[in-house]
């Protein structure tokens, strides 16, 4: 065999693992702002007006237990590009006893500097990062997405919140990159008494524009879509306006949903479908608290945005991959937003950091091999851990709605959806005997089990399970304290045994 040869043979193996790995995959996350599990048609919204999201969900992967980091726009961002729940990437409160961290406009603060986000990691692989839409992690130079990864952005630091009319609190800027554009309601209108704007088109254009050029350079992207017309005002274009039935709404979920439609038609036509891994979620519950006319829908779940019930915590869920993600399939994994980042490095050929705790899981062996990986979801308002759920339970430690200062104001979490002892005005510990549902028999969390009944089936129940431990690196995470606490055993007490048993750690001291 001549030197010639062996070279074409090498570079022919090589070229074969090249095309053969999943590196060099391009990423989309389609992350909605304020959208419900229950405004999709896939997972029952009556109208049925989600075609694309509907067809997205036919030809991938549907996930109806995927859940955010925190009910609160910020905070969820910061967990979805950090991997890393806002307790530990700092966006959180601790001067307000469960409260989220919200992030006006005035905000002084922001992203710091000392944690990696996705956009930079990518890198290592030569990836181009562009951000459409809204950020949120911050309004000052240092803090925009530039500075923290991104190639490109065309979109504003923050919701489209306003009108606003003087100096001290101005019209939200919009850019691109490094330059402004001009702000909401000015050069970029919203028409707050119609509801026209014709933002969800230039977020789509400037999606569609970005795709072509980067598979005309053959360079692997990710691309953030992070569009806010379902975040009140709710806004869409003309086309869409008047078109639903249900309202305003309804116009604007129509308008996203076209716009989906036509970013996976356009990977498409440009025969890079088989190679681009698109992930639809949402960043946090409908905002019920905003009225049937600007807020969507959480399906059966209880109460809303800036809640740790289900409502405020569960997420619309869809990964789509032709040719990789089994067609028609339905994980009914736990997942994350914080999974997004994990599973986007792992899908990229890139390690995670190792200097930190990573929250994320890779969901690979979910979407390519169907398997289910064993993980706690943590419920968090602020520094708060509010709710666990391990399986189909969910133990709340502690219940929240909102404030009777603030709901007399008229401002509700739970319209028209008081549980008695759940939903309540008042923060009340239930450290000592948590409040647990069967989320599978009662996602609406209406019905908390009797905790009777776990103790005398708590012998039987461990009998009949053989559990699989969850990836160590995890769970050490969560311990904080200096002895290390086996946290998949706490939980398993916590949540089955008896609420009598002496000495036993809260989570809340193992895992915060
Ligand atoms: C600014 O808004 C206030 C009320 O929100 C209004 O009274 C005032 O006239 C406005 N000023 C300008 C310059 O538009
Ligand atoms: C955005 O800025 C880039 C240069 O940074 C420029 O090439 C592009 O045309 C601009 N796009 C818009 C819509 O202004
Ligand atoms: C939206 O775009 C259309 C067509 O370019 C234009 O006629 C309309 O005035 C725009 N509407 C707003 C609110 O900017
Ligand atoms: C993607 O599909 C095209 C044909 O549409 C094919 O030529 C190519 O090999 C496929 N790539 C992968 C990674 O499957
Ligand atoms: C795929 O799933 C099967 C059974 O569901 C399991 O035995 C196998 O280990 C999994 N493979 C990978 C690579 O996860
Ligand atoms: C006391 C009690 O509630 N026992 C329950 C244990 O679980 C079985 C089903 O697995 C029930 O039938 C029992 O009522």
């Amino acid at each position: 065999m001549s030197l010639t040869t062996v070279i074409c043979v090498l570079w022919a193996v090589s070229v074969g693992q090249t095309a053969g790995s999943q590196h060099g995959t391009n990423i989309i996350i389609m992350l909605m702002d304020d959208m419900g599990w229950g405004d999709l048609g896939v997972f029952g919204e009556p109208s049925k007006e989600t075609p694309n999201l509907d067809l997205m969900a036919a030809q991938g992967m549907l996930f109806p237990n995927f859940y955010t980091a925190n009910p609160l726009c910020s905070p969820s961002r910061a967990a979805l590009l950090t991997g890393r729940l806002p307790v530990r990437n700092g966006f959180y409160t601790t001067n307000a006893h469960a409260r989220n961290a919200y992030t006006p406009q005035e905000i002084v603060g922001g992203i710091s500097p000392d944690e990696i986000l996705l956009p930079e990691l990518l890198k290592k692989k030569d990836y181009v990062s562009k951000i459409i839409g809204k950020w949120h992690l911050g309004h000052r130079t240092q803090y925009l997405p530039l500075k923290h990864g991104f190639d490109e952005w065309f979109g504003s630091p923050n919701c489209h919140f306003g009108p606003y009319n003087n100096s001290v609190c101005p019209n939200i800027p919009v850019y691109n990159n490094s330059e402004m554009k001009g702000r909401y309601y000015e050069e970029f209108e919203i028409n707050v008494k119609t509801g026209e704007s014709n933002l969800t088109q230039i977020y789509l254009k400037a999606s569609l524009d970005f795709i072509s050029q980067q598979a005309v350079a053959q360079r692997p992207f990710f691309l953030y879509w992070a569009p806010d017309a379902t975040h009140a005002p709710v806004y869409a274009s003309k086309r869409f306006l008047g078109k639903s039935q249900r309202g305003r709404y309804g116009d604007a979920m129509m308008e996203l949903d076209d716009s989906i439609g036509q970013i996976l038609a356009h990977l498409v036509s440009l025969g890079i479908h088989n190679k681009t891994l698109v992930f639809f979620t949402s960043d946090n519950g409908a905002a019920v608290m905003s009225g049937p006319l600007q807020s969507g829908s959480n399906g059966p779940f209880l109460c809303g945005k800036e809640t740790t019930f289900e409502g405020g915590m569960r997420e619309p869920a869809i990964a789509w991959w032709p040719g990789r993600i089994p067609a028609g399939t339905v994980s009914y994994q736990l997942g994350s937003v914080m999974d997004l980042f994990t599973t986007s490095l792992s899908v990229a050929g890139v390690l995670p950091p190792d200097d930190r705790v990573i929250d994320g899981l890779d969901l690979s062996p979910v979407l390519f091999n169907n398997s289910l990986l064993d993980r706690p979801i943590f419920y968090y308002r602020g520094n708060q851990l509010m709710a666990v759920r391990i399986g189909q339970y969910k133990a709340h430690y502690w219940t929240w709605s909102n404030s009777w200062e603030e709901f007399n104001k008229g401002i509700n979490f739970c319209p028209g959806q008081e549980v008695p002892g759940v939903t309540t005005h008042t923060q009340e510990e239930h450290t000592m005997q948590p409040l647990i549902f069967h989320l599978g028999q009662d996602p609406g969390e209406r019905y908390p089990i009797s905790l009777q009944w776990m103790f005398t089936n708590r012998s039987e129940w461990s009998r009949s399970r053989t559990p699989t431990p969850p990836p160590p690196s995890f769970f050490q995470s969560f311990a904080r304290s200096s002895s290390p606490v086996n946290p998949c055993q706490a939980a398993d007490r916590l949540l089955f045994c008896a609420p009598s048993w002496s000495g036993r750690r809260s989570l809340i001291s193992v895992y915060t």
